[in-house]
């Protein structure tokens, strides 16, 4: 394989602005996770798609790998690059189109902040409808290659539902400018919905048109105590008949510990209780809430609970929830980012409940998601004086139990935060040999030569 310099780049990628400097090498070759020591052997930052398409051509032709790279805000491993990649990273390309009213839709280039196209869609009196913590610093691209979730799944659907056309260039150089923003299409396989989720191993996302829905009507949050794991969904399903839902998240009273000694904040409720349940939903008249509220308490659904009085405090009662993530990050929780039906979440907390005091009796586990999707997401906190490289191995053992209880519920191994390098091993608790197989036949055909982010996902 050629080494590369700056000369290598100004005869064969004259234009492209390269950097070789460690400090970059270190800062674009790593995501959240902290799988591997990032070395990437050169960053690119494209500003068009032409240059995409001109540097996959390159690497082709010189037997680089590519790893493309977004915000870099990714929890699986799939923006590390460890093995000498080139790593393209879309930032440069931020361009933001003019929000179409006709339409309800706007299209915007890769690298444009996941924010910054909230703020564009609220500015023209609509709104986006994906949100989750890392908003401000995620890019629309690594939102799509992998298909981010977040907290209004409930309402809005993932990032997939958003995005009405794409442009994207495959691993053997051809652009391709996906579905074009139509809303009836039925000529063939829908490939835009391949690469979405497809974490940047069968094409690079250059552009995309995402829909924008109508701004919400006033909102109201509710914060609930909630005695026990089984009374969630029988909450939820009441919850779901008596109010529009918007979002229906959950999280332990460890994770609130977490958050309150982290950002300083009060306890949210008079005493502390086993879970907590975020409603966030349509305003309702007084009567039909108090109502609900009073029928959630005779059933023992809940045993207390606070709801916003102003959009201050509902974002402060949001904080609980959006803060759990960077209140423990110091403590390198090992992750798990698991799905079932909802119908099957009572059945899975409780196996799951009883494994992890089982397996891990001594590590303090917080669990919280999006269980309204059916979305939990188990986080074993490393104990400060343990090794980090022995934490992730017990953690991995524990790995094939949770995930052969997930299996059991025909459930997913990764909701929302991909494979990418760190689920990879245990791909085939949720999918079937079958399907592995017809993916590495599409990876074929997309990526030939095997340049884009070899390693992640298969
Ligand atoms: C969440 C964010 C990442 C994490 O908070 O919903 O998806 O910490 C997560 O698991
Ligand atoms: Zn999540």
């Amino acid at each position: 394989m050629q080494t590369v310099d700056n000369q290598y780049f100004h005869q064969y990628l004259p234009g492209v602005e390269v950097r070789l400097d460690s400090a970059s090498l270190e800062t674009y070759g790593r995501d959240w996770t902290h799988l591997r020591a990032p070395a990437p052997s050169a960053v690119l930052f494209p500003r068009n798609t032409s240059q995409v398409q001109e540097i996959i051509l390159r690497a082709r032709q010189d037997g680089f790998a590519l790893v493309p790279s977004g915000g870099r805000t990714g929890l699986s491993g799939g923006a590390v690059a460890a093995d000498g990649e080139w790593v393209i990273s879309l930032e440069k390309m931020r361009s933001l189109g003019t929000v179409n009213p006709t339409e309800a839709c706007i299209q915007v280039e890769a690298g444009v902040i996941t924010a910054t196209l909230q703020q564009a869609a609220s500015a023209a009196g609509l709104f986006y409808g994906v949100d989750f913590a890392s908003a401000g610093s995620s890019q629309v691209g690594g939102n799509i290659a992998t298909n981010a979730g977040g907290i209004r799944v409930l309402r809005y659907g993932l990032t997939r539902e958003q995005v009405l056309g794409m442009t994207a260039v495959t691993g053997a150089g051809e652009v391709l400018e996906l579905n074009h923003a139509l809303i009836k299409n039925a000529t063939g396989y829908d490939l835009r919905h391949l690469l979405i989720g497809s974490e940047g191993t069968l094409a690079i996302i250059t552009a995309a048109t995402l829909k924008l829905w109508p701004r919400p009507p006033l909102r109201d949050v509710m914060l609930l105590a909630v005695p026990d794991d089984q009374a969630i969904m029988a909450l939820f399903a009441s919850a779901r008949q008596a109010m529009n839902l918007s979002a229906f998240e959950f999280f332990s009273q460890a994770c609130v510990e977490h958050v309150c000694a982290h950002a300083g904040l009060p306890a949210p409720l008079e005493s502390p209780t086993a879970f907590y349940a975020l409603l966030e939903f349509d305003q309702l008249d007084e009567t039909g809430l108090t109502e609900w509220f009073e029928q959630a308490m005779e059933a023992g659904w809940i045993s207390d609970g606070l709801i916003s009085q102003s959009d201050e405090q509902a974002k402060q009662m949001w904080a609980y929830r959006e803060r759990i993530s960077e209140s423990i990050a110091a403590r390198k929780p090992y992750k798990n980012d698991i799905a079932v039906r909802v119908s099957a979440v009572p059945a899975l907390l409780a196996e799951l409940d009883e494994l992890v005091q089982q397996q891990y009796p001594d590590f303090e586990v917080l669990w919280y998601g999006h269980i309204g999707d059916g979305n939990l997401h188990l986080n074993v906190l490393k104990p400060d004086e343990m090794d980090l490289n022995a934490f992730k191995a017990q953690c991995e053992q524990v790995n094939e139990l949770v995930f052969a209880v997930v299996q059991k519920h025909s459930g997913s191994i990764s909701a929302e935060h991909g494979v990418g390098l760190l689920k990879q091993p245990w791909l085939a608790y949720s999918r079937s040999e079958a399907e592995i197989a017809l993916m590495r036949a599409l990876k074929q055909q997309f990526d030939p030569d095997g340049i884009l982010n070899p390693g992640k996902l298969l």
